[in-house]
């Protein structure tokens, strides 16, 4: 019998882990196989679903209605989506929580918590240092909002667990709640 799709969507600051345990999340699905498994990377779509957008509220809400429109499609056909945006805002969330379970597929809001001071230590990026400086406007957790979820399905942080040591409390979170 086939199962309920679902869509898992991260959201957390830039640098905080998101793409890293998606991934890692995605090869535990696919290992233990039977599922199709879609992953939305922040970066992808951005690059190839919204390159025309910026950072103001607006074009990440239409950034975020996107992703979650496609997570929706993917997840009303039995798919599993991994979405890992940073997803600032709490109603933008809320409405792409509604637009898939609205498809009849489950949604679990997983954050991603790792503080902003780590993120910022790690900068694996760069871009802590050029936003401090100035260089970027409207950097998330910078001079940009973070509504931190308040009723996540999960919370995660990473100052002292290793992407696979997340990877795999989401895939128990995943047969606790039946979804596989
Ligand atoms: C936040 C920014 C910004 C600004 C560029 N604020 O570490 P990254 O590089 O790969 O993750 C960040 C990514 C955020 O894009 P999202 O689509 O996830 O954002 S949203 O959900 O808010 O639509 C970062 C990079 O883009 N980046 N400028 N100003 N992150």
């Amino acid at each position: 019998k086939s199962k309920q799709g679902f869509t898992i969507f991260f959201t957390g600051l830039s640098g905080s882990g998101k793409s890293t345990i998606a991934n890692a999340v995605m090869v535990k699905l696919m290992e233990l196989g039977g599922r199709r498994v879609t992953l939305l990377d922040g970066d992808l779509v951005r690059k190839h679903l919204s390159s025309e957008l910026g950072f103001s509220k607006e074009h990440r809400d239409l950034n975020i209605k996107r992703i979650g429109f496609v997570a929706g499609e993917i997840t009303k056909n039995g798919g599993v989506a991994l979405c890992a945006p940073i997803a600032p805002y709490t109603e933008t969330r809320r409405s792409v929580r509604q637009m898939v379970e609205e498809t009849g597929g489950g949604f679990l809001e997983i954050h991603i918590a790792t503080p902003l001071e780590e993120c910022e230590r790690r900068d694996r990026k760069g871009l802590y240092a050029k936003a401090r400086a100035g260089l970027i406007k409207n950097f998330t957790g910078i001079d940009d909002p973070y509504e931190v979820p308040e009723n996540p399905e999960l919370r995660i942080d990473t100052t002292d667990c290793t992407p696979d040591e997340a990877a795999q409390q989401i895939i128990l979170k995943l047969e606790h709640t039946g979804y596989i």
